[in-house]
């Protein structure tokens, strides 16, 4: 199944001396064991996703136009030509590789989107057009500490005569530049190069000529052909790594989650109108976030605590809390069943999704009102898939069938 033969227990088919394939191989099982989400994904498509950064204007685009070999992404002179991150499908062997093109970084704005696209591939070309400015000094000492593989591309190379460029490569073969990035991880290229020519009437006009790509292209060949398992599972684990696990709350907040939970199941179970459940669900919902608010010591808006109830309750659609309602409904006993399974059913769905926003609330406020790394839709994704869904709903039907009080608990 796996390409290159990377795939569960063939690791054993590399040579031993091949020491890069076979540790790649390790690490592409040991981080298929814990990836979650897109990064997750794209693991198991051993799919590559490459993203160009650089300042403004210094060829990004041109550059992987010059790749594909097809223009794809707008270009320009003009300051900012590239207002939003776009992808081009390319592939290098058997390996699909995602091209990303992003806003030059001194766009004001855009800069945390794009910071959040680059920390997030398997590898970063980062575009210069010249000796690197102080701006691009730091873009490139935040991607090494951040341990991203990079490969530095020199473009514009054809507006540099043999000597300046010369200069240029000495600089990177010395230096703080060449400890931070091997030698053979700085190419040199013309994306779009210009030359001058002289017309028939004698007028000197500018003229477009082929890229030269070619260097680049060799490269990310040989590197994605013989790297691709330990770039993707290196990404992998390092994302994992970074992201929090699911915090357990005291005792007590974990009782006012629950009381919460079971106060709207029991409203949404004993309610026959369907559509009053919402009504009921965000009046909960947002009293137990501002309150878990409060616990925390961290001032949420109701404003806040709407937005936060809408992201929690929008990922928890496409978490199984709508199959889970049908499954409630079905195992009730069907179409026929008489109306208190049905209500059951309905009310445990309903108090699992307020203890989900409870326990997902909870760990965004005391993280300090972050979801950490990545998406806060993925992280929320992965938050949930860590609560024992099943275990809640049995217990609040449980609750729902005995509640305190009923002479039976
Ligand atoms: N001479 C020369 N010009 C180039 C080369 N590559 C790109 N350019 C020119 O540089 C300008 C900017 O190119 P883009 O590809 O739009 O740059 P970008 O980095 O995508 O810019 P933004 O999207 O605005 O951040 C255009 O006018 C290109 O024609 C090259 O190799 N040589
Ligand atoms: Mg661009």
């Amino acid at each position: 199944m796996g390409k290159k033969g990377v795939g569960m227990g063939q690791t054993g088919i590399y040579p031993v001396q091949d020491w890069v394939a076979l540790r790649g191989a390790w690490c592409y099982e040991q981080a298929r064991v814990v990836a979650t989400g897109s990064v997750r994904q794209r693991l198991e498509a051993q799919r590559l996703r490459v993203v160009v950064l650089g300042l403004v204007g210094r060829g990004k685009s041109s550059l992987l136009n010059a790749l594909v070999g097809e223009p794809v992404f707008a270009t320009g002179a003009v300051h900012g030509v590239t207002r939003g991150a776009q992808a081009v499908d390319w592939r290098v062997g058997e390996y699909p590789v995602e091209l990303v093109d992003t806003p030059g970084l001194d766009e004001v704005g855009e800069t945390a989107a794009v910071w959040e696209l680059a920390l997030g591939a398997e590898l970063v070309l980062l575009v210069l057009s010249g000796d690197p400015n102080r701006l691009e000094i730091n873009i490139l000492s935040r991607l090494v500490r951040s341990g991203k593989p990079v490969i530095v591309v020199m473009n514009k190379m054809d507006q540099y005569p043999p000597a300046a460029q010369a200069q240029l490569q000495a600089r990177w073969q010395s230096g703080k530049l060449a400890r931070w990035v091997a030698g053979t991880d700085v190419v040199w290229v013309a994306a779009q190069p210009t030359g001058w020519q002289k017309t028939a009437t004698g007028k000197v006009v500018r003229q477009s000529l082929a890229p030269q790509v070619e260097e680049l292209r060799r490269v990310l060949v040989t590197q994605v052909q013989t790297l691709a398992p330990a770039l993707l599972a290196l990404n992998a684990l390092h994302t994992t790594a970074q992201q929090p696990p699911l915090l357990a709350p005291p005792a007590q907040t974990e009782a006012l989650i629950w009381r919460a939970s079971t106060t709207k199941a029991l409203a949404v179970a004993v309610n026959p109108l369907l559509g009053v459940d919402l009504l009921i669900g965000a009046a909960v919902d947002g009293a137990l976030l501002l309150r878990l608010a409060r616990r925390a010591g961290v001032t949420l808006t109701p404003v806040e605590a709407s937005k936060l109830l809408y992201l929690i309750a929008g990922s928890l659609g496409g978490l199984g809390v709508g199959s889970s309602l049908l499954a409630g409904l079905l195992a009730g006993g069907g179409l026929w069943l008489p109306y208190l399974a049905l209500a059951t059913g309905r009310g445990a769905v309903a108090g699992l999704a307020t203890y989900l926003v409870g326990r997902l609330g909870w760990q965004y406020l005391v993280q300090g009102k972050t979801w950490g790394t990545g998406s806060a839709r993925e992280q929320v994704h992965r938050l949930v898939g860590a609560i024992d869904q099943g275990a809640v709903l049995a217990r609040l039907r449980q609750y729902l069938h005995h509640p305190p009080g009923d002479g039976i608990q």
